[in-house]
């Protein structure tokens, strides 16, 4: 995705020009990817820009740094003002939200803690994460040769940058062999995640989606899905998925912040269900995107207003 640049970068308490926010080739993240960091959308509703559930990705921010023994220098309700007031200062309708923190510059060596931690909070335009063709078509992907992170080595309930290594390999492999995302197992051989998304497969009416013992990131999409699934009466489970019952869903799609809610066409060349977008995506796909447009009920207070 080529950047388009916004106005300014919230800094460690300053907004800055776009252009100015830098920082040292030795900053121990360039060196360890010792990051920790959220994306979230904020949507352009009739009663103006909404943030879609900043408190939990605000949340998830803070959990990861637990991980990793990161101290955040503000509290959840400074960084969420922070966010807020990014958004508002760079005058965006819609847009893509990404609060960064990381270990910066002081000393080198893998132990990270006489470095600073710096926060930053940048706000862009990113329109849809697989296209906006697949919104409506679905996507044509593939399983991965690579696994998702083995359990007990990198946590995957922290998102944080050094993770995307892993992502990386899964979609530039992808990309090389011509499909939009790669799918990849856990290192037990179950379905776990794409590089940048949760997946979901829908059969005789129920829906799955792996667990967080499959070594997935807890995406707060899938959250969203899995609740609005239930409020429509489906049956949601989250256990262990075989690779296989992909092939022979009825129905695939995939969740993110950036990928919103993305039917899956085929699988490896597999047609899923008939090839297209099938009935239960498409109707959470509407509760979805009805909710973050503003146009059905809130019911679960998950809008905040810019
Ligand atoms: N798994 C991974 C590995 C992941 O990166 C994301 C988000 C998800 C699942 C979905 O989580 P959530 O956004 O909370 O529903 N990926 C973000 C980064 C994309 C990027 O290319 O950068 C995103 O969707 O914002």
């Amino acid at each position: 995705m080529a950047m388009p640049k916004a106005d300014k970068i919230w800094y460690n308490g300053e907004l800055i020009d776009w252009d100015d926010a830098k920082i040292h080739v030795l900053s121990h993240v360039v060196h360890y990817g010792s990051s920790v960091f959220e994306g979230m959308r904020c949507y352009d509703t009739k009663r103006g820009p909404a943030c879609f559930r900043l408190a939990d990705h605000v949340k998830r921010l803070f959990d990861s740094a637990k991980i990793y023994r990161m101290t955040i220098p503000y509290s959840q309700d400074d960084l969420t003002q922070a966010i807020l007031e990014t958004i508002q200062t760079n005058k965006l309708d819609a847009c893509y939200v990404r609060p960064i923190v990381f270990r910066g510059y002081g000393a080198l060596g893998v132990d990270p803690t006489t470095c600073p931690v710096d926060v930053v909070v940048a706000v862009w335009k990113w329109g849809a994460y697989l296209g906006e063709e697949a919104l409506e078509k679905g996507a044509s992907v593939c399983f991965s040769s690579w696994n998702r992170l083995a359990p007990n080595t990198m946590p995957s309930l922290a998102k944080v940058g050094a993770n995307y290594m892993n992502s990386q390999l899964i979609k530039m492999e992808a990309l090389a062999d011509g499909y939009a995302e790669g799918i990849a197992l856990d290192t037990q051989g179950y379905v776990s995640e794409a590089s940048g998304e949760n997946i979901f497969l829908v059969k005789n009416g129920a829906i799955y989606t792996p667990s967080t013992g499959s070594s997935i990131l807890p995406g707060i999409t899938r959250h969203s899905v899995i609740t609005l699934a239930r409020d429509l009466g489906y049956t949601v489970m989250q256990r262990p998925i075989p690779r296989e019952s992909l092939y022979i869903a009825d129905e695939v799609f995939f969740t993110g912040s950036a990928a919103e809610v993305t039917p899956i066409a085929r699988i490896d060349k597999v047609e899923i269900g008939n090839g297209a977008r099938g009935p239960v995506t498409k109707a959470l796909q509407d509760a979805f995107f009805g909710l973050v447009n503003g146009e059905s009920e809130d019911r679960h207070s998950w809008l905040t207003f810019v």
